[in-house]
């Protein structure tokens, strides 16, 4: 049995790839969160994870962190978790590849936080040419390997990279082109996003850093985190 080690369900993008992931592939784990914003959490973060950030998997004595690490990890032991035809494959770890290094503006201008819709004050050029490459890349992969997944029939590791950017697209209502929009639509009415997002919306938690940020990129419509 894994254990995987993540972060507050609202806030935290990285978490939801693997947690999503092996959800998905049915790969078993027992799920520790460790909040972060306080000042324990930088020491709770080192004591399991080297780098201080999570998400983290430890398989007994071996620990795994940083969660393109954790993918391959799993790819090693678990089939499915890229697919399985070569084109698709090598097409598959070219797009996470690209989202994990990145999609800057919209990681930096859309921070992921789940119960929230926010009106963004300003679309600076960078980011619609982020949400344009986003359009294209999904449509491109739709198109070429025949859906619903990015890569084929079934979820794979590149869609556990973008599970976090269908929330940002809903809470911050980015418009993409179809075929791409009804993926992301896709993407959050799977058991296991709505799985998260329902924990995400129990959190009453606040990070102030993250609170901040979001108030700096525009205006909040709506929070639908409890109290
Ligand atoms: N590139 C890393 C990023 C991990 C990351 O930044 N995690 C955040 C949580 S979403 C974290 O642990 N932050 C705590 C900190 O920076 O102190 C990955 O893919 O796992």
């Amino acid at each position: 049995m894994y254990d995987l080690y993540i972060a507050n369900k609202n806030y935290s993008s990285w978490s939801l790839r693997p947690w999503v992931l092996m959800r998905e592939l049915n790969i078993p784990f027992t799920e520790h969160l460790l909040p972060f914003g306080h000042s324990l959490s930088w020491d709770a973060y080192r004591k399991i994870s080297p780098s201080g950030k999570v998400p983290c998997l430890v398989d007994g004595a071996t620990v795994v962190w940083d969660s393109l690490s954790i993918v391959e990890y799993l790819a090693e032991r678990h089939p499915g978790v890229w697919p399985a035809d070569g084109a698709a494959r090598a097409w598959a770890r070219s797009a996470a590849a690209e989202m994990h290094s990145g999609f800057n503006e919209l990681r930096t201008r859309c921070s992921m936080s789940c119960g929230v819709l926010i009106r963004l004050a300003h679309i600076s050029p960078e980011l619609m040419h982020d949400v344009a490459r986003l359009s294209a890349l999904w449509g491109d992969g739709l198109h070429r390997f025949g859906g619903p997944f990015l890569a084929g029939s079934a979820f794979t590791a590149v869609d556990a990279f973008f599970a976090p950017v269908a929330f940002r697209i809903r809470s911050y209502s980015l418009a993409l082109e179809l075929p791409a929009a009804d993926y992301g639509a896709r993407l959050l009415a799977l058991k296991s996003m709505q799985e998260w997002y329902a924990a995400a919306l129990e959190e009453t938690f606040r990070d102030a850093a993250h609170e901040e940020e979001i108030l700096q990129m525009g205006e909040v419509l709506e929070d639908l985190r409890a109290r």
